[in-house]
């Protein structure tokens, strides 16, 4: 984001899908760090308005409606009011969380989308879609399911076989079945309106948007640029499906808007909602139509495109509206070695944490904010949670704050002494002067990283600061100094009781709760953000509150009992596919067939994630006397740079295919079942490239 200095922020969170309970991921990803950036902006006297809401269309929450055998209304109805509250609770603070349901967001998703087709902007197309005779309706891809071409699972969805990483589309599937009613599906005509992204991509207008892309993070920068090299193609904004936003126009019956159609226009109807409630009508468009406001939409990274190309692009051909100047999106969190999912239970649930460690949400929030994976994919355990929460929050910040408040209730009853400023001698001198310069650089760093949305490095300050304070006390050890020279003693602790407060004011963003008891033990009554700059922030004379323990300690029993419970998800996982695997074990082949495969040893020299496909690695591979390109489906097991000079068998006669555009010569030998991780199977020592595996 460029210096800028805007009169209002209007900081957006991704609207959750309204299927399933909020997890560690989902707060890691974007709620925690845009609440963090909204406190921050609030302190320091900012108009802020920060929106989010429940997303309650699209084929996430029908297939929900399925599984559990209710509506997707009541789908929405029940998870709409866990997440909100379990948010709440947490202390995500949104000035309003909407939802997609509600009449204000299907009016004007609908005028939205009606803007654009009176201005001729969508084109019109007729596709062939599957279409389901018994249950009477089109299927979304995630409806049909099939065999993969390219791996022979039979479980294949429409739109991606999750066992080799492809990404299909529906009419690729080999016996292609409805989910809805085992039928096989007819190809049917329909027409669909279509964003032509390809032209907009042309545009002069989006020519210009484009470059504030160069002051975002590397990590959005980077894949907005390749999806930009490869081409934009045009995408429908309405589908054949029952639940959504009807498309407000003639002949569209039983279609409704595209979900990242309507979704991210949550925003706005959010804001309107939200200004209604503050009693205009009108002033939402503030938000939205003054150049003087940031837009800033915190995100995951698998909804790059979405906020940072297609949103953007319906908004301009509207024309009315501002544009983005920054979607910070974080990469993913792992929980323990593995991939968060929802589907296997592998998660940390915010509503369960909230229970077994009720009153504790800043340990998470701090832990959280200190694993950010802002830059690349980062690991949460329950040992590094302790680790974290004992040795920092405890040890440092929570033990400075109650060393000085203890003493200075034993030494004064409570009542902050006078204090000159001035130190006895040398050695004490020194000391003061190390610890006031840690915490003005500590305070100056800190700043710098919240305004840039480097949330992790930001934190890691103010425990600097806290640092800072205990060595002062180390340096000057105010208990024995006290019986020979209580006057600088009185001076010290002026000076704890300083950082204290600044302390009190920078935890704001970070640890809200712990800012309010603090504010309580120091008896605060501002916690404005320039206080950060004062020398003296508490005076003579003034009465402190009560001291209490900031945190407790993490026990070992706390958190075995959360690894027992990931241990027991993890035997539940792996009973199924041990029983499958045995069942399926194919027919003889003859040693013919076998002698057919030429299997080679290669070398990985070169690995990049396929752009746009989330479990898909380019690999080049030598293989002695060529190098390959082979793209294999293994991006969620492997970083590509591990992969870099292991040794690895392919499959080196398997016909080229092309996938995404790109041409894999060849195919890599993994080993893993259904649910857990695949790990590449290649020659136990170390072997010449192009070596025969027979
Ligand atoms: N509900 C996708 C997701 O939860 C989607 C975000 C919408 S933001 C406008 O990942
Ligand atoms: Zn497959």
């Amino acid at each position: 984001m460029s210096k800028k200095d805007y009169k209002r922020y209007l900081v957006t969170a991704a609207l959750p899908y309204a299927n399933g309970p909020v997890h560690i991921g989902h707060l890691a990803g974007c709620y925690l760090p845009a609440d963090v950036y909204v406190r921050y902006l609030r302190a320091t006297g900012k108009d802020v308005l920060f929106i989010c809401g429940s997303d309650e269309h699209g084929v996430p929450i029908t297939i929900k409606a399925k599984k559990e055998g209710i509506t997707p209304q009541q789908v929405v109805d029940k998870y709409d009011g866990i997440m909100k509250n379990a948010f709440k609770d947490f202390g995500i603070d949104f000035s309003y969380y909407g939802r997609t349901s509600s009449e204000t967001h299907k009016k004007t998703a609908q005028d939205f989308f009606r803007n654009l087709y009176d201005k001729g902007v969508f084109k019109e197309e007729i596709t062939q879609q599957y279409y389901d005779e018994e249950a009477k309706q089109f299927l979304a891809d995630r409806y049909i399911t099939g065999t993969c071409p390219r791996c022979g699972n039979p479980g294949a969805y429409g739109d991606q076989c999750e066992k080799c990483g492809t990404a299909l589309s529906p009419t690729d599937l080999i016996n292609p079945k409805s989910a809805l009613s085992g039928a096989v599906p007819v190809l049917r005509e329909t027409k669909n309106w279509f964003l032509p992204m390809g032209d907009i991509q042309q545009s002069d207008m989006f020519k210009e948007y484009i470059k504030r892309f160069e002051f975002w993070k590397s990590n959005i920068k980077g894949q907005c640029n390749s999806w930009l090299t490869e081409g934009l193609q045009s995408r429908a904004m309405t589908r054949d499906l029952d639940w959504g936003v009807p498309v407000p126009i003639e002949g569209a019956d039983g279609k409704v808007l595209y979900v990242w159609f309507d979704a991210p226009i949550g925003y706005i109807s959010a804001t309107k909602e939200a200004m209604l409630a503050r009693g205009s009508s009108t002033s939402w468009q503030d938000w939205w139509k003054d150049e003087e406001t940031s837009l800033i939409h915190f995100i995951g990274k698998d909804n790059i495109v979405f906020h940072a190309i297609i949103f953007p692009m319906m908004l301009m051909t509207h024309g009315e509206f501002i544009l983005p100047s920054n979607v910070p999106a974080n990469e993913f969190l792992n929980l323990e070695g593995d991939k968060i999912s929802t589907s296997r239970n592998w998660a940390v649930w915010l509503h369960e944490y909230l229970i077994d460690f009720a009153d504790r949400q800043d340990e998470l929030r701090y832990v959280l904010t200190s694993i950010a994976p802002e830059t690349k994919d980062s690991e949460f355990t329950w040992k590094d949670y302790q680790t974290r929460v004992n040795s920092e929050l405890v040890s440092i910040f929570g033990n400075f704050v109650n060393r000085v408040l203890v003493l200075c209730d034993k030494y004064y009853q409570g009542i902050v002494p006078v204090s000159n400023g001035v130190l006895s001698d040398d050695k004490l001198q020194a000391a003061q002067a190390v610890c006031f310069k840690q915490v003005k650089e500590s305070i100056a760093n800190l700043e710098a990283n919240l305004e840039s949305i480097k949330l992790r490095d930001a934190q890691a300050e103010f425990i600097n600061i806290a640092r800072a304070g205990n060595k002062y006390l180390a340096d000057t050890e105010p208990w024995k100094l006290i019986k020979t020279d209580a006057e600088s003693v009185q001076v010290i602790l002026v000076d704890a009781l300083q950082i204290c407060a600044k302390l009190c004011v920078a935890a704001q963003p970070f640890l809200p709760h712990t800012a309010q008891k603090l504010a309580a033990m120091l008896n605060l009554q501002s916690l404005s953000w320039n206080l950060l700059q004062e020398n003296v922030i508490i005076t003579a004379m003034h009465a402190l509150g009560k001291a209490e323990i900031l945190y407790k300690q993490v026990e070992d029993e706390d958190i075995n009992k959360q690894l027992q419970r990931l241990e027991d998800i993890k035997k539940a996982n792996s009973v199924q596919p041990v029983v499958s695997a045995v069942n399926e074990l194919k027919p003889h082949i003859s040693y013919e067939d076998f002698d057919k495969l030429d299997l080679r040893v290669g070398k990985v020299i070169a690995a990049v994630k396929v752009p746009k496909a989330d479990k898909l690695l380019n690999l080049t591979v030598d293989l002695g006397f060529e190098q390959r390109t082979i793209l294999s489906g293994i991006a969620e097991y492997y970083q590509p740079e591990e992969l870099l000079g292991k040794l690895v068998t392919v499959v080196a006669n398997l016909a080229p295919r092309k996938i995404r555009g790109i041409e894999s010569q060849g195919m890599l030998l993994m080993a893993g079942n259904d649910f857990g991780k695949l790990y590449s199977v290649g020659p136990e020592q170390d072997i010449e490239p192009g070596s025969i595996v027979k």
